[in-house]
Parts: structure tokens; sequence; C-alpha cells
């Protein structure tokens, strides 16, 4: 395969882009400058002794660990300093930031990210990921607005994944498919490396937090046991493979086929994936490598979000096995 940049990528897919004045690709640029820096310090955490709770808390009342506070001051920091992007919504902000610019032009795009989600795997040495959306503002040159958060999946310019594991890999669409980078550490460049992803048409892997199931509904129960049974379409139980870790779990099913889902349950009715930062952007790129994203009865991209914080359960993987679960839920309740 030849070698070609991220950077080189991104300008040779422009005449794809709608707005093509180069905007979005200098903002994705800066996602993935973001993204190496992250990387490095990811990377460091266990020599540079930055592990560990920075004692604050986000809006989700989760402690915020140093690493989760660095990410997110470095993507809002290259965001703010590239220009193109006028506003970001991150898992960890109460509220949005806008970019107020005296005297020069907004930006055209706002960002919702999940800095370092899967943050608790930070000091075990898992993998862990940043997620970010892009969406166009409602309106040209001025300040952001929460409007212009609050749009739904359909409405997604570009998305994208990081995934810091054996190698850093970033993967992201713009609508046209959906491609894949990997880090090179030696030279710092993301080379393209998995172009074009599809997920498999099947899928023999489930990956859910079997811990809930006290409070999940009989239709999940029933798709579990479906699950672990002879009798669903491999003819043998599918294997059962969790991370706690929403992006290598994602990436990994995505790449082998399987389905991930987070579901309501009596506690927690909406599960406890973020729509905006989690549960739309995967299921944008989902959707264009072939799969599907319900919240177990609607296309999750179809979700009019009300909130930036708001939660709802998630159900992605191959159309298939998404399929078979929500008509599991129906049969079931
Ligand atoms: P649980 C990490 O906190 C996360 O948001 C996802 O990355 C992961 O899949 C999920 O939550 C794990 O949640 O309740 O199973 O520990």
């Amino acid at each position: 395969m030849e070698i070609i940049t991220i950077n080189e990528f991104i300008h040779l897919q422009e005449k794809n882009f709608p707005y093509s004045k180069g905007d979005l690709s200098s903002l994705l640029y800066d996602m993935a400058i973001a993204a190496k820096i992250v990387h490095r310090e990811v990377n460091r955490a266990g020599l540079a002794d930055i592990l560990g709770e920075m004692g604050s808390t986000n809006i989700q009342g989760e402690d915020q660990k140093k690493l989760d506070v660095i990410a997110n001051d470095l993507f809002i920091r290259a965001l703010r300093a590239g220009e193109k992007c006028c506003g970001v919504a991150s898992e960890e902000l109460d509220d949005f930031v806008a970019f107020g610019r005296k005297g020069m032009s907004h930006g055209h795009y706002v960002v919702c990210i999940d800095p370092l989600d899967g943050s608790s795997n930070i000091d075990v040495n898992v993998s862990i990921g940043t997620i970010f959306s892009i969406y166009r503002t409602l309106e040209a040159d001025r300040p952001a607005v929460e409007a212009d958060f609050l749009q739904p999946g359909r409405k997604l310019v570009a998305a994208g994944y990081v995934l810091y594991g054996s190698s850093t890999m970033l993967v992201y669409t713009t609508g046209n498919g959906v491609n894949g980078f990997t880090l090179d550490p030696s030279i710092g460049e993301f080379l393209l490396s998995h172009p074009n992803m599809r997920i498999p048409e099947k899928g023999a892997i489930y990956s859910t937090n079997e811990g809930n199931v006290s409070g999940m509904s009989k239709g999940m129960l029933a798709y579990l046991d479906h699950c672990k049974s002879k009798n669903n379409d491999s003819g043998k139980p599918y294997a059962a493979r969790y991370i706690g870790s929403l992006v290598a779990d994602f990436h990994r099913n995505l790449l082998k086929g399987g389905i991930y889902i987070y579901p309501g349950t009596t506690k927690d009715p909406n599960g406890k994936l973020r729509l905006l930062y989690e549960c739309a952007p995967l299921g944008f790129i989902c959707e264009q490598a072939g799969g599907k994203a319900t919240d177990g009865i609607n296309n999750i991209l179809d979700i009019q979000p009300v909130e930036l914080h708001q939660r709802c359960p998630l159900f992605i993987g191959n159309a298939a096995m998404v399929d078979k679960a929500m008509e599991f839920i129906k049969t079931h309740g």
C-alpha cells in the first residue's frame, strides 16, 4: 500500500466536501495534531506520574483523572488556535465553550467531543479513546450558540475517533466512507492503514456489561440468551468481549463484526452513554461502514438532541445483529 499521510488524504478528499473552502480539512488537521499530543501524554502516563485523580469532578460526577483534563485542554486549544471551529461541547465541561475572536471571522463549525473515553482504564493500561463529531453552525459568522450543538446526527459533516491502544489509530468519516490511519510515532504521522473500512455483514461477538442484567428488560435478557445459544445465525454461542472502553469495543466490532449494547436499565432508563459525543458520532461512522446504530427503537442519527449531555441507550454494530436485538426488544418488551 502506498504511503499516504492523513493530511494528504484529507486534501485529496476535499473535492467531496460540500463546502470545500478547505475549512473542514484544516479542522480535521487540527484534530489530528491534538490526537498526536494526547497520544504522547497517554503513553507517558505511567512514567510521568500524572495518573490518579485531580480531585475535581466533571458534570457526570466522575473523578476527573489528570489525563481527562489534559486531553480536554489539548483538543480545545488546538481547535481554538485553528480558527475553523467557533465552539466546543465536551464531556468534561458543564457548558459549551464559544471561541470569541474580536474583529476576526468566526469559524463555521462546532465540535462535540469526549476527549478521553474509558478513562477509568487509564490506571490499568487498557486502551482508551477520543470521540468527536463536527457540525456546521446553523448561521454563518457569529459565535457558537447551543442550538449549533443540538443537531441530530443526520446533520453531521464529520465524525471520528482516536484509539490509544497497542498502536494509536484515527478513524473518521466525512460522509464518504470510513478510513483509518495508524500513527507512526517515529515520524509523527498518521498513515492510511485501513482504507474504506466496512463492517462485516455477519458478526459473532457481543459486547455488554452483563453485571447490569438485574436491571435489563425482558427483551435484552432474551437477546443475551440468544447470543449464548446455538440457535443464532452462527450456529454456536457468540463470543463475549467487553473491555469497558467504548472506542476499543466498537473498533474491534467494526473490524471483526459484532454488536455493542449499552441498554437502558430500571435504574438508568436512558443508559449511560451520551448522545452528542459518543452515540451519534459512532453511529455516523458505523452507518458509513455499512452497519447500524439505534437506541433500541429509533436510529441514533434521527434523534433530536434537547440538551448537551443527554444520555441514550446504544445498540451499534452490523445491521443484522442490531436488527435481531431490536426484534427481541420488540417481542419481549
Ligand atoms: P460500565 C467508559 O466510562 C464508558 O463510557 C465506555 O467507554 C464504556 O463502554 C462504558 O462506559 C463502560 O461502562 O458501566 O460497563 O463500566
